[in-house]
């Protein structure tokens, strides 16, 4: 999908909160869902929290400052939204999904990224993964809404979500992104484009079926993964 021109303003900052650890299992899982050797490799930088991606394990290692004074004021160039349904929502049992799945931004842009959680029901995370990374100012604003006019309900500047609390993340391992959601919420935040590439993004919280919870939509392509294209 295309990014979408908006002329929404850019959301107000409010409090940011830290949260506590979160399993680290699942992290052995990643080795065998994410086999492409780009992806692998920055599965390596994740896996290490003083490596390049940058998670805190702790969560209040992540930087608390609010965006810079001109931060809150950036235009975004181009709007993406992402909708998380619930499997009653993709009226196929057992298969939470985002839609759409596969998308496109433009290069080199400043891109407001809002993604609807539909969705409920906490799922495990890799410990880190309930941490803002990658986004403009290492925040994002967290709306317990998910329908009807945002400007009307008050924003939360996040740099993580509780682990306990996420359902879902959405993770882009060559953009070294990641953000968490929890349930039955709307998250925005600004990404800064750079040059044109092809992203497989990923969700990281164990929201699929089978004894680990990867399976189904954690596994089958286009439900909780996908690719975010950057075009020029
Ligand atoms: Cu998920």
């Amino acid at each position: 999908m295309q990014a979408q021109r908006d002329p929404a303003a850019p959301v107000p900052q409010a409090r940011p909160s830290v949260a506590g650890g979160a399993t680290r299992r699942r992290m052995l899982l990643l080795g065998g869902l994410l086999g492409g050797a780009a992806v692998a490799a920055a599965c390596g930088q994740i896996t290490t929290p003083a490596g390049s991606f940058g998670i805190s394990a702790s969560g209040a290692g992540a930087a608390a400052a609010p965006l810079a004074a001109g931060g809150a004021s950036q235009s975004p160039q181009a709007f993406l939204y992402l909708t998380i349904n619930s499997p009653a929502g993709t009226g196929k049992p057992q298969y939470p999904a985002y839609v759409p799945s596969y998308f496109t931004v433009p290069a080199n842009a400043l891109v407001q990224v809002q993604i609807t959680c539909f969705d409920s029901g906490p799922a495990s995370i890799p410990q880190g993964y309930q941490n803002v990374q990658g986004t403009v100012g290492g925040t994002a604003q967290l709306y317990a809404a998910t329908l009807g006019d945002l400007s009307t309900v008050p924003a939360q500047t996040v740099t993580a979500i509780p682990a306990d609390q996420v359902v879902h993340t959405f993770t882009v391992p060559t953009l070294n992104l990641n953000v968490a959601l929890p349930g039955t919420s709307t998250l925005r935040f600004l990404l800064q484009t750079g040059a044109p590439g092809t992203h497989p993004w990923q969700c990281m919280a164990a929201c699929g079926t089978g004894e680990s919870g990867w399976g189904g939509p954690m596994s089958d392509a286009g439900f909780m993964s996908g690719t975010l294209t950057v075009q020029a």
